[in-house]
């Protein structure tokens, strides 16, 4: 995950999504992708070292251990595309294992050039790095259309990303990255699995308070960016687990009667003491139920590799013959 560009369009959107969030009836929410802004990527970076959040060090670990195994599930030549680059460190490990038989391409496809050029500085020595400043499905329709004959594309959506959209939307968007594959094409998904209840609110909620900060660096943001008047202090962080939906919920919580303006956005919103708007969802997953959504959208699953120590899958798809 990286942070987002603050273009006027981007700032103008950033507005309305806000608006429609917080001036509504009901459940407040915002959305969880304007956490990473250049702080709430520093915090989030910080999050991943903690002790208590295994989740990045576990994704890095089971690539790190299979990587030539996936190799040697994909014919060469093969380019690869990465939804949200990050720091590239996991993807190194794979970069590697594919450029011991042909030069790789690599294409990582993120809004943020920060970490596109980050992605280029650090695995240019592995690979053809040719960075897509773009959404995740405009990146992948880019990307493909720079396909070489014979050429076959794995394209990496790391992390357990997926886990942060609504299960609803989640087999919507896999069958639209397979709409603009070809069968054959490939995709290697990592999901967090599920654990005990103490494990996974330790880890959004950490002693230290670096994703209670990480979550209000949000109304931080608003601050700076949309001319809002959060008082920080005003707000608490609170992560409950989901059992039936299987999710962990961030929510930040009002301490008090209060009314909030945010000039950019247009609105004074009330809150209630105990109120809260609800920031992130992340879902975790059964190895089965990755392979019925790689089903719904167009995928076979013929791989899952997991780690261990965090229960964490990675999971290699391969695109079917027919689109769903
Ligand atoms: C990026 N994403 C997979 C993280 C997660 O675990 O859902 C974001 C995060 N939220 C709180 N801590 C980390």
């Amino acid at each position: 995950m990286s942070a987002q560009p603050c273009t006027p369009l981007a700032l103008s959107v950033f507005a309305s999504e806000v608006q429609a969030g917080l001036a509504t009836e009901g459940q407040k929410t915002l959305p969880c992708r304007y956490f990473y802004d250049d702080v709430g990527t520093a915090l989030f970076q910080t999050i991943s070292l903690l002790p208590e959040y295994g989740l990045t060090r576990a994704d890095d670990r089971v690539i790190r251990a299979n990587a030539g195994e996936l190799a040697a599930c994909l014919p060469s030549p093969v380019a690869v595309l990465e939804l949200g680059s990050g720091t590239g460190r996991k993807t190194r490990w794979i970069l590697e294992a594919l450029s011991a038989r042909a030069r790789v391409a690599y294409y990582p496809i993120d809004v943020s050039l920060t970490a596109l050029q980050c992605c280029r500085r650090e695995l240019s020595d592995v690979a053809g790095v040719v960075p897509v400043e773009a959404s995740y499905l405009e990146g992948v329709t880019r990307a493909v259309s720079l396909r070489k004959p014979r050429e076959r594309i794995l394209t990496l959506f790391l992390g357990s990303t997926i886990g942060n959209f609504e299960r609803s939307e989640m087999a919507q968007f896999l069958q639209e990255v397979r709409a603009r594959l070809r069968p054959g094409d490939a995709l290697l998904l990592g999901t967090d699995l599920d654990k005990s209840e103490s494990r996974m609110t330790l880890a959004y909620d950490d002693p230290l308070g670096v994703t209670a900060a990480f979550n209000l660096n949000l109304l931080a943001r608003i601050n700076r960016e949309l001319g809002g008047d959060f008082v920080i202090q005003g707000f608490a962080h609170q992560a409950l687990y989901n059992r039936s939906e299987r999710r962990i919920e961030m929510h930040l919580r009002s301490r008090c009667d209060q009314e909030v303006f945010i000039r950019d956005a247009g609105i004074a919103v009330r809150f209630r003491a105990g109120e809260t708007i609800w920031t992130e969802s992340s879902h975790k997953f059964e190895l089965s139920e990755v392979r019925r959504l790689a089903a719904h959208s167009g995928f076979n699953c013929v791989r899952q590799w997991v780690d261990q120590e965090w229960p964490f899958a990675e999971s290699l798809l391969i695109a079917g013959a027919t689109r769903v």
